[in-house]
């Protein structure tokens, strides 16, 4: 199976060589494709250094920071016109271990997508604090409540895709950026039928560098989850009063919730 791993960078230059290395070890067979968003830390130019070392390293330059979810739709686009079978998804920063690509490789041989689950038997969040592993936990738990899916952990980003779920969910509609973008293709992919498999992962906090998720990222997958579920998302049927009195009442809680979450 042709693969390629998808990695968005946006100031990784203290993680990348090394993630590079640890991801040959794990899986020597795959190809790495990293989006950079012109980071000011200059990842970009050390991906095209280590580019001219190894032609199995691609790279893809933006103009600037256009987020996450394009990012991957970027790679995604580019792993069908380059005739990828699977894509992965990948931090930069080592939250998503190489050291599981070759369990994500045997599961992906039986499924259409396959997601690194922190909310399986097996999985974890070793150095998280109770609040964060709390609200990532429940953020979960009201997704699968509201959008009525069976998924444990709709979103984790670190993911195989088969190239036809790709092909096949209408990539130039998806609305979202951080970890709503995780829970918009999990939604898209089960409509479509297609088979999600998910295996442990222990999630660790980043190595090095800063995060670059806010609190608007995290509003964003509440209000994709309450579109998608009470109306105006062009996926479904349009709001009852009922359900929208219900939408903006549990989009209040949310907003007080998000305001109080710091990343
Ligand atoms: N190309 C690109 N990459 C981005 C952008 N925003 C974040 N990234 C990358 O996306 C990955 C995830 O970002 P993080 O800041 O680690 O976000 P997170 O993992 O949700 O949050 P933490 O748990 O705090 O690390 C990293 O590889 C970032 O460098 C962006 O706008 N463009
Ligand atoms: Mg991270």
């Amino acid at each position: 199976m042709k693969t390629l791993i998808i990695i968005p960078t946006y100031n990784e230059k203290e993680n990348l060589p090394s993630l590079v290395e640890a991801i040959f070890s794990n899986a020597p067979q795959t190809d790495i494709l990293i989006v950079d968003d012109n980071s000011p830390d200059g990842t970009g130019k050390l991906a095209d250094d280590i580019h001219e070392q190894n032609p199995q390293v691609h790279v893809m330059h933006r103009a600037g920071k256009l987020g996450l979810g394009t990012a991957y739709i970027a790679g995604f686009k580019y792993a069908i016109a380059h005739g990828y079978d699977a894509a992965f998804e990948m931090d930069a920063d080592f939250s998503h271990d190489p050291r599981y690509l070759p369990d994500f490789l045997k599961a992906i041989e039986n499924a259409d997508l396959v997601i690194g689950s922190r909310y399986i038997k097996g999985g974890s969040t070793p150095n998280w604090s109770l609040f964060r592993r709390f609200i990532s936990s429940n953020a979960n738990i009201f997704v699968r409540f509201v959008l009525g899916v069976s998924i444990h952990d709709c979103t984790a980003g670190y993911r195989c895709y088969r190239r036809e779920v790709l092909e096949n969910i209408d990539l130039d509609t998806v609305q979202t950026q951080g970890y709503g973008f995780q829970v918009e293709l999990t939604y898209r992919v089960l409509q479509h039928g297609y088979k999600i498999v998910e295996t442990p992962i222990a999630f660790t906090d980043r190595r090095e560098g800063k995060s670059k998720m806010s609190k608007k990222i995290f509003f964003e997958a509440f209000t994709f989850v309450l579109r998608t579920r009470f109306g105006s998302s062009s996926h479904n049927a349009k709001a009852t009063p009922t359900n929208q009195e219900t939408a903006d009442s549990a989009k209040d809680a949310v907003e007080e919730v998000s305001s109080v979450v710091q990343k």
